[in-house]
């Protein structure tokens, strides 16, 4: 069960982020609308959500799953991978303590993106990515342990995080897209597959029973109704431009 989300105003530099999607630069005047509409969409799911200022310093900070980690017992914030977002961490930190969680760091020369972590109840899955390395894993395991959970790293190829080939949607079903079919890491789970053609459809958030999906991936959406969820589709084709999806936008806890 989540309670609250913090996500971030998109800045007006975003459309100097990061991006390997080859999409052309966001609409910044559009993008703050879709933002909008995904804060709507966590209230609709029943959140309490805590939205953070804009800040021009960081062209990627409004993917704020990136910076921290939150779990059942606190929050940890990450060292980012890539250099241009280490300094997201601060604002994080700050706006987490505010929140009354207790804060624990990964540090260098360990690296960590928040996006490359998935939470299966007390498990946490970690992707080894170019943002993510095994001494930022490491890191967060030993934490994870401290405090009564567990974690593994998970091999990956390509993908620029593991959520952005996989969502967790509770109950050990897992939505994936193709290429994490037959991965050794995830043989125990139900998996529901979402077509090629529609692989960013395997971005999405389970909220307490609903689905948000992202808007225009019509087969993802309906294979995921038929399933038993209710969706809330969101059109974030703005944050797609940037390699973003909807779950890179909220830290939900
Ligand atoms: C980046 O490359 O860091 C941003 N342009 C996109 C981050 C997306 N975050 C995520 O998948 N968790």
């Amino acid at each position: 069960m989540f309670k609250h989300a913090i996500v971030k105003t998109p800045c007006a530099n975003m459309v100097n982020g990061i991006t390997e999607a080859g999409l052309g630069q966001p609409d910044y005047q559009l993008a703050l609308q879709q933002h909008k509409l995904y804060i709507k969409a966590l209230q609709q799911c029943g959140l309490d959500v805590t939205v953070l200022p804009a800040d021009e310093k960081f062209p990627d900070s409004c993917f704020i799953e990136d910076p921290a980690v939150i779990t059942q017992h606190g929050a940890i914030i990450t060292h980012p991978g890539a250099d241009s977002r280490k300094g997201e961490t601060k604002a994080i930190e700050q706006a987490l303590l505010n929140q009354g969680l207790d804060i624990q760091h990964i540090k260098a020369p360990g690296t960590l993106d928040g996006g490359d972590v998935m939470m299966v109840d007390k498990h946490f899955y970690i992707g080894l990515s170019d943002r993510t390395n095994q001494q930022g894993a490491q890191q967060l395991i030993g934490i994870l342990e401290q405090q009564g959970m567990s974690g593994e790293t998970v091999e990956m190829n390509g993908l620029l995080h593991l959520k952005t080939g996989l969502s967790y949607l509770e109950n050990n079903r897992l939505l994936v897209s193709q290429e994490m079919i037959g991965h050794p890491a995830f043989e125990s789970f139900n998996l529901l597959t979402v077509p090629a053609a529609e692989s960013y459809a395997a971005n999405c958030i389970w909220i307490n029973g609903q689905v948000i999906v992202p808007k225009g991936f019509p087969k993802s959406q309906a294979m995921i109704e038929q399933a038993g969820y209710s969706t809330i589709a969101v059109d974030v084709s703005e944050f797609r431009k940037l390699d973003g999806g909807l779950s890179c936008l909220s830290l939900r806890f």
